[in-house]
């Protein structure tokens, strides 16, 4: 439909199944990087090349190649491993990375700090630990995200079962990731494998799906391409309410981008999820912008052929329709912490990691217990671990365990808190977030302390850039780096994960995000109605226009 093309998309189709000239780059070490087009391939592979930030201007004053390195992003469908998989990801992180794991928004592990001669080796530790990193990145169906609740174990046991069954389906058929990381390069001719479901240039741009079991909204279900919603009656899922079109990125300064809430267009009983989801991705492979890729996400496709054409477009190609949407109702995005008993008898210890990065003492401390424990670990996408199916008689030992990790009890607000990485390893950073955040927090809890808020969990998001990956424009306060310390300070969502934030106040330095919000904790103190969440508030006495829409997100600015 368009006739210019994005570079990305020659790449694509000269990639003979997405193989490129990576495994040559790989033997090259002369430079710790690979070929530039190569970069744009290696992301279907779960892999990006990265380069410290920290040190590029002593090593460009020294005249040095950048310190090259790679990051890898297991896909993890659900979040669910078992102990020993935790064990392999931990023992290449402390081999072959930088001796940390990254729990991510979207429940995987990253590995940072990968250079060009440890790639392979960890690579073949992650298909050791029967996993994989095809299609983490890329334009392709990301890791598909699910509610994690262990504590409803029939509903959760068939979530987990769908988001494997939705990513293996979507996946790439290319045996490229097989051959250049596992088996060793293979001759192969000009024919790569028929990609019946993506075709032969992949999508457009990445593809998100997530699954929510109501109340719990933990996977942010209106953030991403479809959102499928856990309708369930009689203690058993029926079906799934589908929502389309959500999405997080922006640029700066471009108003035609902009964070978008997913549209509920109906209901679908479960054995046809599959078929939705399929035709879903099909109709953006074929609609979607493969000219600007700032263009090319869903949302922008159903902004704009319109939704109702969208959806005739769906029911064209199902042979069928999708039912009106069943009633369901979120109640928070946020993971509950500590021990949360199961309706079957196991326990489950919900563990806060701030920021997701799990290094030093707790490293080895979950290790300690991955060594020990007979359940499953399960990454959240809130960036926490949970130790899930503790039976009774084991709770003692994993609690010691947990003991010894020496975590301090995190208040409110910090358990309630992400931040995206962004410094030193994210290529698009333009300010600090996972390294700043911490400390303001501690500044934001003084203050909360002040007004008699210390035990009231308000969601904080930060962002290094507007690209969304701690996705803060679905946070009560969320806050935007536009340049080096200087963030954009958003207001106005709701805690359940069902309303954008707005635009509050621009380019605001540490003190100055604080001196914004000291009068609006004293506010909502005085002045909020019983159990009135802070986005409401701020809402209802004015401070902030409620957002309708995504296109409404930058009205009024
Ligand atoms: Fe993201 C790009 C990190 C979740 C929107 N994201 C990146 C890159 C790969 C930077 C790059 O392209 O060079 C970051 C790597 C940093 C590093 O050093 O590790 C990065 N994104 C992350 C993670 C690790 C953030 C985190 O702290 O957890 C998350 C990994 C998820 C995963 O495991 O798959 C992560 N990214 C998200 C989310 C949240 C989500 O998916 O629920 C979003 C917003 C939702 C959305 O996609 O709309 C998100 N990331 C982006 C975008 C903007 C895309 C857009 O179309 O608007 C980019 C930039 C791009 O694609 O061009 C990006
Ligand atoms: Fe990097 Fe921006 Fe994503 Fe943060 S939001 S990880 S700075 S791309």
């Amino acid at each position: 439909m368009h006739g210019r093309r994005s570079a990305n998309e020659a790449i694509k189709e000269a990639s003979r199944g997405l193989r490129g000239g990576i495994a040559e780059g790989l033997r090259d070490h002369i430079t710790g990087a690979i070929a530039d087009e190569d970069t744009q391939l290696t992301k279907f592979h779960g892999i990006y090349q990265q380069d410290d930030r920290d040190l590029r201007a002593e090593r460009t004053k020294k005249k040095m190649e950048k310190a090259f390195s790679f990051m890898a992003r297991v896909r993890i469908p659900g979040g669910v491993l078992t102990p020993q998989q935790w064990i392999g990801l931990h023992d290449i992180a402390a081999e072959r990375g930088n001796g940390t794991l990254r729990l991510t928004t979207r429940q995987t592990v990253q590995f940072h700090g990968v250079i060009k001669s440890n790639l392979q080796p960890a690579l073949r530790g992650i298909h050791a630990a029967l996993l994989d990193t095809i299609a983490a990145c890329g334009d392709v169906n990301r890791n598909v995200i699910a509610s994690v609740v262990p504590q409803r174990p029939a509903l959760h046991a068939d979530i987990t079962a769908l988001a494997r069954s939705l990513s293996e389906h979507l996946l790439p058929r290319t045996r490229a990731w097989h051959e250049i990381w596992v088996d060793g390069e293979k001759l192969i001719g000009d024919d790569a494998e028929e990609e019946p479901i993506l075709g032969h240039t992949y999508l457009p741009r990445k593809f998100k799906i997530a699954i929510a079991v109501p109340p719990q909204n933990d996977t942010d279900v209106f953030a991403h391409e479809i959102g499928l919603i856990a309708i369930v009656e009689a203690g058993a899922i029926v079906g799934y309410d589908v929502a389309v079109g959500g999405g997080m990125g922006m640029t700066h300064g471009e108003p035609d981008t902009y964070p978008r809430t997913g549209d509920v267009i109906g209901f679908c009983p479960r054995d046809r999820v599959l078929d939705v989801c399929e035709k879903i991705v099909t109709i953006q492979r074929d609609w979607g912008d493969r000219a600007d890729r700032k263009h090319a996400r869903l949302k922008y496709t159903i902004e704009r052929v319109g939704l109702d054409r969208f959806v005739a477009e769906l029911h064209t190609r199902l042979d069928y329709e999708l039912s009106p949407p069943r009633p369901y109702a979120f109640e928070r995005t946020g993971d509950p912490v500590g021990w949360v008993q199961g309706e079957d008898g196991t326990a489950h210890h919900f563990l806060f990691v701030e920021n997701g990065r799990v290094g030093g003492a707790m490293l080895d401390g979950l290790r300690a217990i991955a060594a020990v424990h007979e359940g499953r670990f399960i990454l959240t996408p809130n960036q926490n671990l949970v130790i899930a199916d503790v039976a009774a008689g084991a709770r003692t030992e994993i609690d010691a365990l947990l003991h010894r990790l020496g975590l301090a009890q995190a208040s409110a607000l910090r358990r309630n808190a992400m931040a995206c990485v962004a410094l030193p390893t994210c290529g698009l950073a333009l300010a600090e977030s996972e390294r700043f955040l911490p400390g303001l927090i501690t500044l934001l809890e003084e203050e909360a302390a002040r007004h008699g808020l210390a035990e009231d969990e308000i969601i904080v998001r930060m962002t290094g850039c507007p690209n969304g990956c701690a996705r803060p424009y679905l946070a009560e306060i969320g806050l935007v780096g536009t340049g080096p310390g200087r963030y954009n300070l958003y207001l106005g969502a709701a805690f359940d994960g069902t309303r954008l934030s707005k635009l509050y106040q621009r380019d605001l330095g540490e003190a100055g995000i604080i001196a914004a919000l000291a009068p609006l904790f004293a506010a909502y103190a005085r002045e909020r109605t019983p159990r009135e969440r802070f986005g409401d508030f701020v809402i209802r006495t004015g401070r902030i226009r409620a957002t309708t829409a995504g296109r409404d997100f930058h009205a009024e600015l």
